[in-house]
């Protein structure tokens, strides 16, 4: 019997990590200097192209709530906080009947949905491009940080909805997603993936968290994107890849020696940001329904100077 869409099968183990970083490096395609990236992949007609993309006026936010009731179980980050700082309720000492509310939050950069910087993930010393991890101090990043995603990542988005092609809610936990998988879902859906898009890959991670409110079942592991899949962004040049699931990749992943392989290649190799723990349903919804699985798709970071990730609603347009 063969096996499963994406199931783990005892096959050959995957390539070592650091070849397929080789192979598919970006390093210097922009210059020695560029802390862009695969951003570069967008150009003024892809965005011209993209535009053209809204014919029906429905528009769609893919940010989680920011609250505490978020996906982060507290072992590494925690939900995002937010605090009062006045309500009004007292005088503030502005003359006549002006009252105002402000608030504070706190959280990880990295805890709800978000976009990964370039410099977020390194190996062997190095970032994206060959910069340094030195550069990287308590200070921040003083290379690749999130600023150098502004002015923010637009362009055409494509939905690959993986969970709904394999006629599941979501996909187990540990399943991978091949590059095969990626390309048959483009075919089943009647969408082209090209150069410069911004590729989200919905794995009902997210659907799964909203049946179950369970944090540590969220954070567990998770279905996704497995190391093959590097060479398919790098072969349809895409600008930037994201997912309703906390990394875009399979976890548990697919080295037992190595944590989150397809960062290391994505983010240092190809110099891609990662988006992560978007909330893709209301748009799958909405795709399954007209079938149009292309759209503007606008993503601003915020341009945290030094930071290495953003909070990030992006907004899609169709
Ligand atoms: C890590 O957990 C290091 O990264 P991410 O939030 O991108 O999954």
């Amino acid at each position: 019997m063969s096996p499963a869409p994406g199931a783990r099968t005892a096959a050959a183990p995957p390539e070592d990590f650091r070849a397929v970083g080789r192979r598919v490096s970006n390093w210097g395609r922009w210059g020695d200097e560029d802390e862009r990236g695969t951003l570069n992949l967008i150009t003024s007609e892809c965005l011209v192209a993209a535009g053209k993309l809204v014919r029906s006026g429905k528009l769609f936010a893919l940010g989680i709530p920011f609250d505490e009731d978020g996906p982060q179980d507290g072992r590494v980050r925690a939900n995002p906080t937010r605090l009062m700082k006045e309500t009004g309720a007292e005088p503030q000492g502005h003359p006549g009947a002006f009252r105002y509310a402000d608030d504070h939050v706190f959280m990880a950069l990295q805890a709800a949905s978000q976009w990964d910087a370039l410099a977020h993930v390194h190996y062997d010393g190095l970032l994206y491009n060959g910069f340094p991890a030195s550069s990287l101090t308590s200070r921040g990043a003083s290379r690749c940080s999130v600023s150098n995603l502004s002015p923010g990542i637009v362009g055409r988005g494509v939905l690959l909805d993986v969970a709904r092609a394999r006629g599941v809610d979501w996909l187990d936990l540990g399943a991978v997603v091949e590059p095969e998988e990626l390309d048959e879902v483009a075919g089943a859906q009647g969408v082209e993936v090209r150069s410069g898009d911004v590729v989200l890959v919905r794995t009902g991670w997210r659907r799964k968290f909203l049946s179950d409110h369970d944090k540590r079942g969220f954070k567990a592991g998770e279905p996704g994107l497995g190391i093959r899949c590097a060479d398919w962004l790098r072969a349809h040049d895409v600008a930037a890849v994201g997912s309703d699931n906390f990394a875009v990749e399979v976890l548990p992943g697919e080295y037992a020696e190595e944590y989150l392989p397809l960062h290391m290649v994505a983010i240092r190799d190809l110099g891609m940001p990662l988006a992560e723990i978007l909330d893709l349903e209301a748009l799958a919804e909405d795709c399954a329904g007209d079938r149009v699985y292309e759209f503007l798709f606008a993503g601003a970071p915020l341009p945290f100077t030094g930071g290495v990730g953003s909070p990030v609603n992006p907004l899609v347009l169709k």
